[in-house]
């Protein structure tokens, strides 16, 4: 396994959030440091926490430095040649998990845009940078380079575009095949490792990998299931994460756009998470359901993990999840098959009343996602 020294810039529960991110990446982290928000310019760190991360990167010798943040290009530029490592920020270590993890053309397509655009906005850097004069041969190229390599990015990113949109046309055609068919359909959605795959498995009898490694699922799995005496059709989808540019929820976009045509999308929510995690990955899911186009009205919320926490606190992070006037909640355990049947229920409900006139969807507190995601 490579090592990895973690630069975290919040609190508790972010590190471990972050450390599972490493993991996930394949890194043990050997050292963490964390730094307050504040955001330095030039090296996104503190010059006193510089030297000392580059003491300690002397005597560690790790293969890279992770910074679990977005990073400019010029801060990732300043701190490699401070440092003579290879320097992750958040969105490229989420990358190296994607890249690995992908495994359908579509997703292994969806997550070569993503790279691009990661590569884009650096090749924009450079090329601004160049065009100023002011950093001649900045990254080790010259400006002529610099533009051909950018117009080599732009081409890339142009047939990977035109693949992504005929597989986009593909999933569609299936989308319309299922409605001639009369099937209504349901997604399973949220925060990574909320365990969407272990109610998906659950539910259908399928036994797809689930796993407290985050982003275990990354392509969308569609199955037939029976409720009542209705078949439905249940898709289990990747995970959502906090501190997301919008491009990379674009480039998975034709795996949430499953969401967007969905009778209902169950948002899976891990209860047993910390009250400061638990409404912060809610708010970043109902951030990125908004985004993606999904209605409120079509969520119903899944509290899942049960088992791992008392009636009273699930009763008191309904309250300020604010689900408790909307009736279209219910906690379970998928692990320990707690509820599944009022789970079913629920859906059989929700379905039979599409229209919802029983329920009241109206939600009165909004909630803020600190990193804006
Ligand atoms: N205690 C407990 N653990 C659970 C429960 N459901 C899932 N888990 C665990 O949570 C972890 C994540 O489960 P997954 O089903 O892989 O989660 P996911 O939401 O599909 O995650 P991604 O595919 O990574 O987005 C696994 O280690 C599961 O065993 C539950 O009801 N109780
Ligand atoms: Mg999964």
């Amino acid at each position: 396994m490579n090592s990895a020294i973690l630069i975290t810039y919040d609190k508790e529960d972010a590190i471990n959030e972050a450390m599972g991110l490493c993991d996930a990446a394949g890194y043990q982290v050997v050292h963490t440091i964390t730094q307050n928000f504040l955001k330095k310019p030039k090296y996104g760190i503190s010059g006193g926490i510089l030297e000392k991360l580059e003491e300690i990167a002397q005597k560690l010798r790790p293969d890279v430095i992770v910074f679990d943040e977005i990073l400019k290009p010029s801060q990732n530029y300043n701190l490699a040649s401070v440092l003579h490592r290879e320097i992750l920020d958040r969105e490229a270590l989420i990358l190296e998990i994607f890249e690995n993890r992908a495994s359908s053309s579509e997703s292994k397509l969806q997550v070569k845009q993503a790279q691009l655009r990661y590569e884009m906005v650096r090749a924009k850097e450079k090329v601004r940078l160049s065009r100023l004069g002011e950093q001649p041969g900045f990254m080790g190229i010259g400006k002529f380079e610099v533009d051909v390599y950018y117009n080599d990015i732009k081409n890339r990113m142009h047939t990977v575009k035109a693949k992504l949109e005929k597989a986009g046309k593909q999933r569609e055609l299936h989308r319309q095949g299922r409605k001639r068919q009369g099937f209504k359909t349901i997604s399973l959605a949220g925060y990574t490792s909320a365990g969407k795959t272990t109610i998906f498995n659950k539910l259908t009898g399928e036994t797809r990998k689930q796993s407290k490694e985050l982003f275990t699922t990354l392509s969308t799995t569609t199955r037939r299931i029976i409720i009542g005496k209705e078949p439905f059709l249940i898709a289990d989808t990747v995970g959502f994460i906090s501190k997301l540019p919008a491009y990379m929820i674009e480039a998975f976009k034709s795996t949430l756009e499953e969401l967007i045509y969905t009778d209902i999308v169950i948002l899976v929510i891990d209860v047993s998470d910390s009250l400061l995690n638990l409404k912060k990955k809610f708010a970043s899911c109902m951030r990125t359901l908004n985004d993606v186009g999904v209605e409120r009205d079509r969520i119903m919320f899944v509290l899942n993990k049960s088992d791992l926490v008392s009636n009273y606190e699930i009763q008191e992070k309904v309250k300020i999840l604010n689900l408790k006037e909307n009736k279209k909640w219910v906690s379970i355990s998928a692990i320990a098959e707690k509820n599944l049947k009022e789970l079913k229920n629920l859906i059989k409900d929700i379905i039979e009343n599409q229209g919802f006139p029983n329920y009241n969807t109206e939600t009165t507190m909004e909630f803020k996602d600190p990193y804006g995601n």
